[in-house]
């Protein structure tokens, strides 16, 4: 437990706490990057109380030793990456939770954006490759145009702006995770969120994002089934009450 010894740090316990969920599954040579950049832009925040969850999916190399090394909270939890985030959400403490992935494809410092978004009155931030600002250098056209396709059936069905859709760099005001009951294991879990969040009508923005190329390894991310997975998604909430 920290002392209070100052009004500064009166000061700092009025600030939003952060928590920042990482899925993981086979990441370690990534994370050294990934944590480096966090902490450099955590650090120079106005955010003194912020954690790293790592949720691990059952990673065969160093990803857990990694990520002790640089002071995140580990939880094992076998499953999908939609389950890991689901876990993170019930152990985050923060005020407000980012969620970002371990490939080096998400930028550090569009954390203080994602925050802000949260911080400006909303209770979603989505960041969105494919509004103005945004861009994508790791996404190959077949899954451009799924996503387009996916985005453009959650609009017309649940009467939305959005302009990304698959795409996991996000933040959400705790308090109000407790409305989005997800059941979605694997990587349906971005859309089904989406869909979440507008039938519960919160108040969801997106802001630019720049999604840089995987740094190490493969995506385990596999197009058609996955692709065939999100279009499962989006059918099953058109016929849930
Ligand atoms: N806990 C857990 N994490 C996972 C699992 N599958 C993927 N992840 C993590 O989820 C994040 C996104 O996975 P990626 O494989 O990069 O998926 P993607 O970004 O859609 O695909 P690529 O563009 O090919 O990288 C990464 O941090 C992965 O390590 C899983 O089964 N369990
Ligand atoms: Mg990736």
């Amino acid at each position: 437990m920290r002392s209070i010894d100052s009004a500064a740090d009166m000061e700092d316990l009025k600030k939003e706490k952060i928590s920042i969920i990482i899925p993981t599954l086979n990441e370690a040579e990534n994370l050294p990057f990934v944590f480096g950049d966090i902490l450099r832009v955590m650090k120079n925040s106005d955010y003194p109380w912020f954690e790293i969850l790592v949720i691990d999916g059952g990673s065969k190399d160093r990803t857990v030793e990694t990520s002790k090394k640089f002071g995140a909270k580990v939880v094992r939890h076998e499953g999908g990456k939609g389950s890991a985030l689901r876990r993170g959400m019930e152990e985050a403490e923060g005020d407000i939770i980012i969620t970002m992935d371990a490939d080096c494809s998400n930028v550090a410092e569009e954390i203080l954006l994602l925050i802000k978004g949260i911080e400006d009155g909303h209770d979603v931030c989505m960041g969105s490759r494919f509004m103005p600002g945004g861009k994508s250098d790791d996404i190959s056209l077949i899954r451009k145009t799924g996503n387009k396709f996916f985005v453009s059936l959650v609009n017309f069905f649940w009467k939305t702006n959005y302009t990304d859709l698959c795409y996991g760099y996000r933040s959400f005001r705790r308090s109000c995770i407790s409305k989005l009951k997800t059941s979605t294991d694997g990587f349906g879990i971005e859309t089904e969120i989406a869909i979440l969040a507008a039938r519960n009508k919160l108040n969801v923005i997106e802001i630019p994002s720049f999604e840089k190329k995987r740094r190490h390894g493969s995506g385990k991310l596999r197009t058609l089934r996955d692709g065939h997975i999100i279009l499962m998604t989006i059918i099953r909430e058109l016929f849930r009450k």
